[in-house]
């Protein structure tokens, strides 16, 4: 009987310092927010998402890519989860593969480059906030329709404004000279090589940049 006892002891040290050390060892409520945040319910189809300070308040922004309008989620700041506000990057509907955002047209705000698959690639510029949304310029880096899979941003030329390269399946990939001039851009275009990729060497060059 005695033996049962120190038994029965030992038994709630072992669940009190157990349960004791679960709860000390576990994270504060307030630390971990374990619920779901949507930014959006809209069920677009999404090829591409990138995060930078679009409206330049100093916080993050959401860009998206889709097979359809693109869109900027503006950030409202928020508790646990942010608040977004959805704006459209014009109505333009294209089958958007990727996008890269830039300022390249150097006037402090970010604009949006986009690749687009069976129609032009296309350069938004920014002209900042109208209306709670951001309204866009879109310009055209020249009428070619490719299949366009990819982009890559670099001043290619070295005369201070970014150029853009074009990764196409199975057609030649190319090189967008942007020749800003202050009001215009001035595409000039030539492929990198003449050398048409399929999909899988494409995937390859895509992954070098
Ligand atoms: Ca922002
Ligand atoms: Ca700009
Ligand atoms: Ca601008
Ligand atoms: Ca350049």
């Amino acid at each position: 009987m005695k033996n049962k006892s120190l038994v029965i002891f030992l038994l709630f040290v072992v669940c009190f310092y157990s349960l004791n050390g679960l709860e000390v060892s576990a994270l504060p409520a307030s630390s971990i927010y374990d619920g779901v945040c949507t930014i959006t319910s809209a069920t677009d189809d999404t090829r591409e998402i990138r995060g930078e300070d679009m409206d330049g308040d100093g916080d993050v922004d959401v860009v998206v890519g889709n097979n359809g309008v693109n869109k900027v989620y503006l950030n409202q700041g928020g508790g646990d989860c942010i608040t977004w506000v959805e704006c459209l990057i014009t109505n333009d509907n294209y089958n958007t593969s990727s996008l890269v955002i830039e300022d390249m047209d150097l006037d402090g705000d970010l604009d949006v480059v986009t690749s687009n698959s069976g129609s032009p690639n296309v350069v938004y510029l920014n002209n900042g906030l109208s209306g709670g949304c951001i309204s866009w310029t879109p310009v055209h880096i020249t009428e070619d329709v490719n299949t366009s899979e990819g982009l890559a941003l670099g001043d290619f030329d070295d005369d201070g404004y970014m150029d853009v390269a074009i990764a196409n399946y199975n057609q030649r990939n190319r090189i967008y000279l942007s020749n800003y001039d202050g009001t215009n851009f001035n595409w000039v275009s030539y492929p990198i090589t003449d050398q048409i990729f399929s999909n899988y060497l494409y995937r390859c060059w895509r992954h070098r940049w």
